[in-house]
């Protein structure tokens, strides 16, 4: 069978289904090599589609078995995509048997088998891989699952019920659902259990379904699962729907994690946690995906998507509650200062480049290539400044609305504005470009002042993105607050809407010309421009009320500083690291904000910045002068450095909250700041001595980043050879980590290392993602990063597709750099485009780069 020829699906194509569905039954005789699916679907027609049709279902991959119209045999016309066949008017039972191949599914989409485990993946269009079915969004309908395996646990969506007579397992889920939340798991899996009392008095089961010899690394995601369904409730108001909720960890997983209904599947490494294995950081994104997936179930799952184009109705507003519960579990400024660099580094990235998409597309090839931080986390941005706008209060209407409203429909962006339109009285149309717009738009900020008054002058522009030349201006939030030359406030945060390409907003009766803080919470996902004076940021830095400007008015004077150390070849001075002490010595402050403060920016963000001033980055510059101001600051600090990682020493047992977290991070930046410039004996102390993943990893990044620590690398994986996510860890810091110019070798040898089992996921992009974040190893002189990575990407099209097609976007920059760059980059993706059988997933990414 040979794939078919890609086309473009149009947003404005979307028609209704023929068909309704009243009902699937699904027997599934689970077997490696050839499992077999019957199906038992019950259709009526449309009352709100075309009229009477031809049935048509989707099915890619499958065997047809036989098939048969209320009990009739009948034979479909078969296509590679799906199958055609004439039906009776009025309601009918279709019914299909078919046969599929888990264990040769290595593109872990539809059933597949990971570690002789059963396992599912529908989202988007997997489910057309298990059976004939119509697979799309729109189509909802109740479920029963029967499941016949030796496995001795089965698992599927909704409430478990007693199995049949020859033992077979059943499931039935009573809330209709869309086909990509199907789900089925079987296999030897262990479970750590708990229960949850819903408000209204449900009894509810959780379970953490993971491999033998996992199961006391459950606890956290359970805690954590238990948090989630409290705060939905207290939040949003949303209680959980049926007697059990289930999660399951598989190793092999192209994403996160999957927000099947009542049967969670995640990968592996964002559940299971120990302090001895697991980092700070994976428990805070062990917490927020649990929470992510747990509260698709009403904003997804209850609601869901009419059509693929409306992704971010469920995945922005989605991100966005995650997001909230994350700021409330722990610091929300220290949250917001985490998404906010997220998104710069994710989404204004693709946003600058060919892949920039509205965050609401109009059209693809493969939906798969559209789960991208557009969707995703500017989606998210959206609802954050849609909430802004009409008021906390208002949002809670409008949320307590869309639920009454739309609880078991499928919705589109249009439904979801109306609810705050309807809500609000408020007037959304110019809003809406947020949704239809691609590319970020730059605030250009003039300042006047005369006679106590003083005024800004906005006027905002949006580059041109592929497909979109000129821009309509949008409605720009601008949260702003003013302070006065000594630092004190002088006007609290007012919130500016700007609506017109140019506006003017002023501010009377003021004593002194005030010192503006802008933007105050990132208050729009925008790039500001305005000229200031390193003294106005070093007050904001000191003085403002907004923790996210204070620490925004740090990382701009590093940028700009960097900037200036990069094209007039200037020393860092001692200004910014004195900037700096301030702020970690000042008790005041949570340890986690001197953490984030204390961290200088990425290579890439540099490049960025760069390019946007009109300069072409040079990565190995940009590296060289990152490290010039980082041993700059470990030698005007290195006495309260050491005073503040001697002090934040671990003072009893782990444990994985904000506050503990956040006293390891200020000590680990400390540590990789002094390690820069003593004899690495600190870090090799602290790594002998650690009892838990951060501080052990913490010191062995530290001393990879200053050149040392191969003693301990080796050690490192003598302890952990055995653990498949810790593996992950030693073999993605290494290259990260490597000196530009053997960063490439170390990637290539590690390909050839026992451990590098390619067809992982995580494994493959634990070394070639690796590879690409480590800026100026991927644009090394010569491009031999380039080329490797082409290799390795062309070897992983044909077995796993989507994972191949989210990871060519490492070359999505390729038009920032200079000449030479932009030919190698340009012939690996061509390279990449020509290769024999090129997928639709990373042909379509590919196309798009080249543009
Ligand atoms: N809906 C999931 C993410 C997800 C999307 C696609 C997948 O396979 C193609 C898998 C997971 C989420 O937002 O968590
Ligand atoms: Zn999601």
């Amino acid at each position: 069978m040979t794939e078919a020829a890609p086309h473009a699906v149009h947003l404005s194509d979307y028609a209704p289904y023929p068909f309704v569905i009243d009902g699937v039954e699904l027997t599934f005789r689970l077997d490696p090599g050839r499992t077999r699916v019957i199906s038992r679907i019950a259709f009526s027609p449309n009352p709100d589609g075309p009229g009477h049709s031809a049935l048509q279902l989707d099915g890619e991959r499958l065997k047809l078995i036989w098939a048969r119209i209320d009990g009739a045999p009948v034979e479909p016309r078969i296509t590679p995509e799906g199958l055609t066949c004439d039906v009776p008017t009025g309601s009918f039972v279709w019914e299909a048997e078919v046969e599929v191949d888990p264990a040769a599914n290595t593109a872990l989409e539809g059933l597949y088998m990971s570690n002789g485990m059963y396992c599912t993946q529908c989202e988007a269009q997997g489910f057309r891989r298990i059976t004939y079915y119509p697979d799309r969004p729109d189509v909802m309908a109740r479920f029963e699952v029967t499941i016949e395996s030796d496995a001795p646990v089965r698992l599927s969506n909704g409430n478990p019920q007693e199995p049949d007579a020859q033992g077979r397992a059943r499931w039935s889920d009573p809330w209709p659902k869309p086909a990509y939340l199907f789900a089925l798991v079987a296999g030897n899996l262990t479970a750590r259990s708990a229960s949850f009392t819903t408000r209204s008095g449900r009894e509810v089961a959780l379970n953490v379904y993971v491999r033998p010899g996992d199961e006391d690394r459950c606890d956290y995601a359970l805690d954590a699962l238990i948090r989630s369904m409290r705060w939905d409730e207290e939040v949003y108001g949303r209680e959980y729907d049926l007697d059990v909720f289930n999660i399951v960890a598989v190793d092999d997983f192209n994403m996160g994690a999957m927000e099947n209904k009542g049967l969670n599947i995640f990968n592996s490494k964002y559940v299971l946690a120990s302090p001895q294995t697991a980092t700070d950081r994976d428990y805070e994104m062990i917490e927020g995906i649990i929470a992510h997936e747990y509260f698709h179930n009403w904003t997804g799952n209850r609601i869901t998507c009419r059509d693929w184009f409306q992704l971010c109705l469920k995945e922005g507003l989605t991100v966005f509650r995650d997001q909230q519960f994350t700021g409330d579990m722990r610091s929300a400024p220290v949250k917001r200062i985490e998404d906010v660099l997220q998104l710069r580094a994710r989404q204004f990235r693709e946003d600058a480049g060919p892949l920039s998409h509205p965050v609401r597309p109009e059209s693809y090839i493969e939906i798969n290539n559209f789960y991208t931080a557009t969707v995703y986390e500017k989606g998210a941005e959206v609802i954050g400044m849609l909430r802004r706008l009409v008021g906390a209060e208002a949002y809670d209407k409008a949320l307590a609305l869309y639920f009454d409203r739309h609880d078991g429909q499928a919705c589109t962006i249009e439904d979801w504005l109306k609810v705050f339109e309807d809500a609000t009285g408020r007037d959304l149309t110019q809003f809406k470009r947020w949704y239809t717009q691609s590319g970020t738009p730059h605030l250009r900020v003039l300042e006047s002042w005369e006679d106590g008054t003083y005024s800004l002058h906005l006027q905002q522009q949006t580059p041109p993105t592929p497909g979109q030349p000129e821009k309509a201006p949008q409605v720009i939030p601008v949260a702003v607050g003013l302070l006065d030359p000594g630092g004190r406030e002088v006007v609290p945060t007012r919130l500016l809407e700007l609506t017109q390409a140019e506006q003017s907003f002023s501010f009377e009766g003021l004593s002194d010309r005030p010192v503006p803080s802008l933007l105050r919470g990132f208050s729009a996902p925008v790039v500001i421009e305005r000229a200031s004076t390193a003294q106005e940021r070093a007050l904001l830095l000191a003085h403002d009320t907004d923790p996210f400007n204070r620490w925004e008015a740090g990382r701009a004077l590093a940028k700009e500083l960097l900037v200036d150390m990069i094209s007039n070849g200037t020393d860092p001075g001692d200004d910014y690291p004195g900037a700096l002490g301030k702020v970690i010595e000042d008790e005041g402050l949570d340890p986690a904000f001197r953490a984030l403060t204390l961290a200088l920016p990425s290579e890439d963000d540099i490049a960025q910045t760069l390019k946007t001033a009109g300069i072409t980055p040079d990565p190995m510059a940009v590296h060289e002068a990152l490290n010039r101001l980082a041993v700059a600051c470990a030698r005007h600090l290195r006495a309260p450095l050491a005073a503040l990682h001697d002090a934040l020493a671990p003072n009893g047992p782990y444990t994985p909250d904000a506050e503990a977290a956040g006293r390891r991070s200020l000590r680990g930046a400390a540590l990789g700041l002094l390690t820069r410039i003593d004899d690495g004996s600190r870090a090799e102390a602290q790594f002998a001595q650690a009892d838990n993943m951060t501080e052990e990893l913490g010191a062995l990044t530290a001393l990879l980043r200053a050149g040392k620590g191969h003693e301990q690398l080796a050690q490192f994986e003598r302890k952990w050879s055995q653990d498949r996510l810790v593996m992950d860890k030693w073999f993605s810091v290494q290259v990260m980590l490597a000196a530009p110019r053997e960063a490439c070798e170390i990637a290539d040898r590690l390909t050839a290392h026992p451990a590098f089992d390619w067809k992982n996921p995580n494994r493959f992009r634990a070394v070639l993602g690796g590879l690409a974040a480590n800026h100026a190893g991927f644009h090394a002189p010569g491009g031999a990063a380039y080329a490797l990575a082409a290799d390795w990407l062309i070897r992983l099209d044909p077995v796993n597709p989507q994972t191949t097609a989210r990871m060519s976007t490492m070359f999505e920059t390729w038009r920032r750099y200079d000449a030479d760059r932009q030919d190698m980059m340009r012939a690996a993706l061509e390279r990449l485009a020509a290769a024999p059988g090129v997928s639709r997933d990373t042909g379509e990414m590919v196309g798009r780069m080249l543009g």
